[in-house]
């Protein structure tokens, strides 16, 4: 059927611009993270506390993708690192060419480690290579513990899970063990991660992992 060949055709001109990337940051020794979930689970606020911790031992840059307004890049330009806002324009998810395109505007040989933060979806933006070493899915206490089940392809491309608000699990029905249960039986190999932006917890952990594996990636 046509609708498929080009659906299939689109995807193909992703994946080689998104190989043409990954090569550049290899070559560059960049390490660069996809950051995924969905509207509000706190991608933002995980830059913000990785920032803080980390932006005096690395060269911290961020790619942000959001459909309308630069809210995010303000927010992680307060932290003293280069920052790209792409906005899509309605668009629900970042392709490989926006991310080639906003590269131009970044200073890579000042960039240890490069963040992407992707368009909240927990849908669209699995099926898009970036480039990127690794997807990290972030997932909150508020939006329940069966998400991973509802949508397996995020967690199935992704590396790292983190789950985020841990803060609020006495208040919301979210049961931690559950979810993380959900999320190993789509995906054993994900790395998990149990953090809380508003607390501060597990932040030192996922900033130690994050600089060891950008020392063993490069
Ligand atoms: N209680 C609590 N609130 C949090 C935590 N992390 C983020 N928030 C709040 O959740 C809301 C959304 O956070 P953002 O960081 O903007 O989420 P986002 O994933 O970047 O959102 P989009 O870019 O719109 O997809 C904000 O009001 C944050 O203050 C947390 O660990 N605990
Ligand atoms: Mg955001």
């Amino acid at each position: 059927m046509s609708v498929i060949t080009i659906e299939r055709k689109v995807l193909e001109k992703n994946d080689a611009i998104a190989q043409r990337n990954r090569q550049l940051f290899q070559e560059r020794n960049i390490f660069v993270l996809n950051l995924v979930s969905s509207p509000g689970s706190g991608k933002t606020s995980i830059l913000e506390k990785t920032c803080q911790e980390l932006r005096d031992s690395m060269n911290i840059s961020v790619i942000e993708g959001d459909v309308q307004t630069d809210l995010d890049a303000q927010r992680v330009a307060a932290y003293g690192v280069q920052v790209v806002q792409i906005v899509t324009m309605g668009g629900c998810h970042l392709e490989a060419g926006l991310v080639e395109n906003a590269m131009q505007q970044l200073d890579l040989s000042k960039t240890d480690i490069l963040f992407i933060e992707n368009v909240g979806n927990l849908v669209c933006p699995s099926g898009y290579d970036l480039g990127e070493a690794l997807k990290v899915v972030v997932l909150s206490t508020t939006e329940g513990d069966d998400k991973p089940l509802k949508y397996p392809a995020m967690f199935l491309n992704a590396s790292v899970l983190i789950i985020n608000k841990i803060d609020l699990l006495p208040y919301v029905n979210c049961k931690l063990d559950e979810l993380k249960g959900n999320a190993l039986k789509i995906n054993p190999a994900l790395k998990v991660f149990e953090i809380s932006c508003f607390t501060g917890d597990g932040i030192p952990q996922w900033c130690d992992w994050l600089k060891k594996k950008g020392a063993s990636n490069l």
